[in-house]
């Protein structure tokens, strides 16, 4: 899978070097590009906003800049993919919610392009433009407000990422996680056996596996109901 992302903090990306994602990019399985939003502007001061038409508070993200990028990211496609292939994607408070459903999705494109904004926001001309180009979705991580995009992303890559396959070594880890059911992870323990007196669920020792299936899936029923219930209709 093919990453760009565009950022005016690209030094943000650098933990992408590190863990599984790192192991990914260094094997070939991940081709990751972070791009200067700055390098596509002409001016002294590498501008990259400017006022809101209409008024108001902040600054919006003027189009230029974005425009030249995404030429340069969509225009320079290696040899077989059009730009039709790329999905574009926008992070924002204001986009359709993020979900492990989103997330393996988005693990079987080709080629994904992220645009990190920060201000205001980026003239809505930039999504417009983009998307007679690309496919283009606008994506928020959940009901609160960020800075800018780039924590964002960096969350949506980790948890596609880790879909791509070969990504994550034991394919059947990526299963027994919460929200790959529907429903949250049971709790896991690990020896010692006792542990400043507290104990391990017996069952869990017991050898019988349809049991330690059973308590497993109840414990799942059962952290759902009391801290997510809305996951449960
Ligand atoms: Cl994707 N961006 C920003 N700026 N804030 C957010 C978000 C995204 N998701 C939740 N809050």
């Amino acid at each position: 899978m093919r990453i760009d992302i565009v950022t005016i903090f690209p030094e943000f990306f650098s933990v992408l070097d590190v863990s599984l994602l790192g192991k990914a990019r260094t094997s070939g399985l991940l081709d990751l590009g972070v791009h200067d939003l700055r390098d596509f502007t002409h001016d002294r001061h590498r501008t990259v906003d400017d006022t809101p038409y209409g008024g108001g508070a902040g600054m919006v993200m003027k189009p230029e800049p974005w425009g030249e990028a995404f030429d340069d990211i969509l225009g320079a496609l290696s040899s077989g993919e059009s730009a039709e292939q790329a999905t574009v994607i926008f992070p924002s408070p204001a986009g359709e919610r993020f979900t492990q459903a989103m997330a393996r999705e988005l693990a079987e494109e080709p080629h994904l392009v992220f645009g990190c904004g920060r201000y205001e926001g980026i003239d809505q001309r930039v999504i417009d433009y983009t998307a007679t180009r690309a496919r283009v979705r606008e994506i928020s991580l959940g009901d609160y407000v960020l800075n800018g995009g780039e924590v964002a992303v960096m969350a949506m890559i980790e948890a596609i990422g880790r879909l791509v396959p070969g990504v994550v070594g034991n394919p059947a880890s990526l299963t027994e996680e919460s929200h790959e059911d529907g429903l949250l992870e049971y709790p896991s323990y690990t020896k010692p056996a006792q542990w400043r007196g507290l104990t391990v669920p017996p069952v869990l020792t017991s050898g019988n596996h349809g049991a330690i299936a059973a308590w497993r899936h109840e414990q799942q029923l059962e952290r759902t109901r009391r801290v997510r219930p809305d996951l449960l209709n």
